[in-house]
């Protein structure tokens, strides 16, 4: 018999995953599909980068725990996690992808894969989770905003993405306190991948002295990759309760044994820069590419912006009913514009996702007024 979730997972292994299509625009074109900061660097960005060859020195000079603690130290202080280091275990890893498959091969280790996930969420934390043989079951955004929901009975983890991608809905203190009190009284670990965390203020209240408040076991997933335009070098940061009980150290280790030190300065560099003035200019941009896209499509019949109060770097577009995010998402790309369509966003029912389309905002103005601008006449006159 071929239950519903089966039909659901045999539906999504047919379509290719959201990184396949990313890695379509990479080569030609208007690239608006991948989340990855591709905008030109600051003034003050681009001093960083010119210290290069000064930093290749001073990473040889420097012990690697050393040059840790100050990236890690450095990074958490520009996010608002200030109790970061102090009650938990961070593990530096090369990306967030990397740190969130080590999370799901401890979890596999130890046979803990009855895993509550938010729905919709980036595809690949489904993908990894099922890739290990999670079973996975649903809990919807506005449950989980809301704090209303509830967990399934059988459950080994809360996964939560927070600011989510592509909605950008953050999980605000008050419902965070609520899960994580959920999760201690019924032994549940709490997973939260704060990768956008950057970009939206109101995330960075400090969520690792709730976690330990409220004393439940935890992993958070932190990512430098969303934030700074430095040709993928980038660090994802994996930290964890110390009572966790999961053999994150040892899978990791199996995995790695640790990050460039040369990335590891930089990514130092870019966070005091971001801390002393850095996050306000990237929160400008995104900020005025977003206004710049929603301006220059919202006279469309049928158009929408369903995340109204969204920061992060990506921005949902409601399509009008007359099309499909696929017809939209191929037409677009005959006209050398690639956006992403939503289908796989919604991995527990790919459907819902069929009424929008995602597009990046960490691009450079110009190139999201030109974008606009093909969409604009895309959906004016699909068939010109
Ligand atoms: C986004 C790319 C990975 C991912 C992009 C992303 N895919 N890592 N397998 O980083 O929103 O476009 O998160």
């Amino acid at each position: 018999m071929i239950t519903n979730a089966k039909a659901q997972t045999m539906k999504k292994r047919s379509m290719s995953n959201l990184t396949e299509l990313e890695i379509q625009a990479l080569s030609s074109g208007i690239n608006l599909s991948d989340g990855h900061p591709r905008h030109e660097p600051t003034f003050t960005q681009q001093k960083v980068v010119d210290q290069l060859p000064q930093l290749f020195v001073e990473a040889s000079n420097v012990p690697v725990a050393i040059l840790e603690e100050s990236a890690a130290s450095a990074y958490y202080g520009a996010v608002g996690q200030g109790t970061a280091l102090s009650n938990s275990t961070v593990l530096s890893c090369y990306s967030s992808s990397v740190a969130m498959e080590i999370f799901a091969r401890a979890l596999s280790a130890v046979g803990k894969l009855e895993v509550a996930l938010m729905n919709p969420t980036f595809d690949n934390i489904p993908d990894i989770l099922s890739g290990v043989g999670a079973t996975l079951h649903p809990i919807s955004e506005e449950a989980l905003r809301d704090g209303s929901g509830e967990l399934p009975a059988v459950v080994d983890v809360l996964f939560m993405t927070s600011p989510n991608n592509p909605t950008g809905t953050v999980i605000s203190a008050e419902a965070l306190s609520r899960w994580a009190q959920v999760c201690a009284s019924r032994d549940v670990i709490l997973a939260l991948d704060a990768s956008f965390r950057g970009f939206d203020r109101r995330a960075q209240f400090d969520c690792y002295a709730i976690l330990n408040r409220e004393g439940c076991s935890y992993v958070v997933l932190e990512d430098t990759g969303k934030l700074w335009p430095t040709h993928e070098l980038k660090i994802g940061f994996l930290s964890h309760s110390r009572n966790i009980d999961l053999p994150l150290h040892r899978i990791y280790t199996d995995i790695l044994l640790g990050v460039s030190p040369l990335i590891l300065l930089l990514v130092e560099r870019l966070a005091q820069d971001a801390r002393s003035g850095g996050f306000d200019e990237l929160h400008r941009l995104i900020g005025l590419n977003r206004d710049l896209l929603r301006g220059r499509l919202e006279a469309v019949p049928g158009i929408g912006f369903p995340d109204a109060d969204s920061r992060i770097s990506v921005e949902r577009i409601a399509l009008p009913v007359s099309c499909t995010a696929t017809e939209v998402w191929k037409g677009l790309q005959e006209k050398s514009l690639h956006v992403l369509p939503c289908q796989q966003f919604f991995w527990a029912n790919p459907d819902a996702g069929k009424e929008y389309i995602r597009v990046a905002l960490g691009r450079n103005t110009k190139i999201i007024e030109a974008a606009a601008g093909k969409i604009l006449d895309y959906l004016s006159d699909p068939y010109a």
